[in-house]
């Protein structure tokens, strides 16, 4: 079990690294021909915003029609976050330097879909964006890092959006087939890894941010699954998952050496209490969760849904030959991203109703809190690696796991973030237990191993980086990168290959 020469109990060559997408870090929103995409339209709203439970989902979230009318022709107006990142699309040579300092093996990025397809469904890429990318791939190579890479990370073209909903429309699925086509022969033998949709559970929240679906009107209550259009997510759900499985069976097809998976945010659900109708509550609740994945890896709708859609009047539009394409185009690895837990109480009625808030709505006495109100749960880290990897025998990749939080930066970038340092142990900790067990994981992403914009919030000042850059939420700074205390740590970390994780013996070079 134990590795005797290394003293790891993680595989040689494991994935150690971190995760980033487009929209949250490479600015540069209207050069090399690139289109506009739904995130160029995320607003930063204010600081307070999203700091601790406020009972509902996020008004960024509930992004309307009039506001983005508003903001294409008044942009000056709002403060737009996305358009900026953190100009990794220029500086992306200094960034990823830092992060192989790290010793990094994997760089988990997203491509932009509107830098390859300006209006996601052109008749022709766009070479200035092909172009780029291959610079990315072959500095990260370079580096000695493996690019890990989303193609769609909540930034659907905005063309697709405003003309067909985003994904409501099939027209949108045969589009994302043709853009996976193309970046998997453009960039076979490059890219080893692929995953097709981040977090494709999270429509039912931000249909606007993870689909495209522009929504009719900010308090219909759409963007609160508890509410809304329920259907309409469900039928974008279907559509996002034929498109996922084109893009795994295409994947097979081009590059037969690469391999492909999904991406779910977790979320791990404990009842309140020993109540039997809680714990039933809580497999409510999993089957909203596991349906994701369920038929990403299955390649088949799964039982439970059939009573849910049946009481709820939803019928799903399939066409002929879908359900045999998610058949064939199950993934090979499942991923996720793994924060918080949540809790769950009896809700009186046989029907399940998924939690949707951002955070859990009953607080866990067990459990602290980071400045967001994202409870910290190392223990629900391996919880949840068991049951996925009891659920589907396949490899699991940690897409992004993090702490978000107010660093007080020195001149230099630096910060004794001793907070993000027991974040990051623990949860390792955790992992290694869960390899322990028995699970097969082959690589943990840090979300935002830099620091970036913010998808909840837009915020560059929620800091999850080991590199900090000198920027602020309104895009003033100098983009001078500095090292923070935990910089030191994950490379010792990963030096050790996970065997040191003494937080006394860091060095501070
Ligand atoms: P931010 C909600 C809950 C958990 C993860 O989130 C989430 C979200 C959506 O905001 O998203 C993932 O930046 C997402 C990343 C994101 C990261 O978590 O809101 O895949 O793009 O940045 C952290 O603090």
């Amino acid at each position: 079990m134990v590795n005797s020469s290394t003293g790891s109990v993680f595989p040689d060559g494991f994935l150690w690294g971190g995760a980033t997408a487009a929209n949250q870090i490479e600015g540069a929103y209207d050069e090399g021909r690139r289109g506009l995409a739904t995130s160029d339209f995320a607003p930063f709203i204010s600081r307070e915003a999203n700091r601790g439970y406020e009972g509902d989902p996020l008004p960024h979230n509930a992004m309307t029609r009039e506001m983005l009318d508003d903001a294409l022709e008044h942009p000056e107006k709002w403060n737009l976050p996305k358009r900026r990142g953190i100009d990794f699309y220029h500086r992306y040579r200094e960034q990823l330097a830092e992060l192989a300092a790290m010793g990094f093996k994997v760089f988990r990025m997203s491509i932009s879909w509107s830098r390859i397809f300006p209006n996601g469904d052109d008749a022709e890429p766009n070479e200035e964006g092909l172009a780029f990318y291959d610079a990315v791939f072959d500095e990260c190579h370079r580096l000695g890092m493996e690019p890990l890479v989303t193609l769609c990370h909540f930034d659907t073209p905005l063309n697709l959006a405003l003309k067909y909903g985003g994904f409501k429309s099939r027209h949108t699925v045969d589009a994302f087939e043709r853009y996976a086509e193309t970046v998997f022969s453009r960039y076979k033998g490059k890219v080893k890894y692929w995953l097709t949709f981040n977090e494709i559970n999270n429509v039912l929240t931000n249909p606007f941010t993870c689909s495209g679906v522009v929504l009719p009107d900010p308090n219909d209550g759409t963007h609160n699954p508890y509410k809304g259009d329920w259907a309409m997510k469900y039928q974008v759900s279907h559509n996002q998952f034929v498109a996922s499985a084109k893009a795994v069976i295409k994947c097979h097809e081009i590059d037969p050496e690469a391999k492909i998976g999904n991406m779910v945010c977790r979320l791990e659900n404990y009842a309140e209490s020993p109540k039997p109708e809680d714990q039933l509550q809580v497999l409510f609740e999993d089957h909203f969760n596991w349906f994701y994945s369920d038929v990403q890896a299955k390649g088949e709708y799964p039982y439970y849904m059939k009573r849910f859609f049946d009481e709820n009047d939803i019928h799903i539009e399939m066409e002929p030959g879908d359900e045999e394409t998610l058949k064939a185009g199950t993934v090979d690895f499942v991923t996720i991203s793994y924060y918080m837990t949540y809790i769950m109480r009896y809700k009186g009625e046989p029907v399940p109703k998924p939690s949707g808030s951002l955070v859990s709505a009953i607080k866990n006495p067990y459990l602290e809190a980071s400045e967001w109100g994202w409870p910290i749960d190392p223990l629900g880290f391996r919880i949840t690696l068991n049951h996925i990897y009891d659920r589907y025998h396949l490899p699991i990749f940690i897409s992004e796991n993090g702490l978000g939080a107010v660093d007080q930066l020195d001149e230099n970038g630096y910060v004794e973030d001793d907070y993000r340092i027991d974040y990051l142990k623990r949860h390792v900790e955790q992992l290694g237990e869960a390899i322990k067990d028995g699970v097969d994981v082959f690589g943990y992403a840090w979300w935002g191993p830099i620091d970036l914009v913010s998808s909840g919030t837009s915020e560059v000042s929620k800091r999850y980086g080991f590199v900090s850059v000198d920027l602020d939420d309104f895009g003033s700074g100098t983009h001078k990168l500095g090292r923070k205390k935990s910089f030191y740590y994950y490379k010792k970390l990963i030096a050790s290959n996970g065997a040191d994780l003494s937080t006394d013996n860091i060095v501070i070079e």
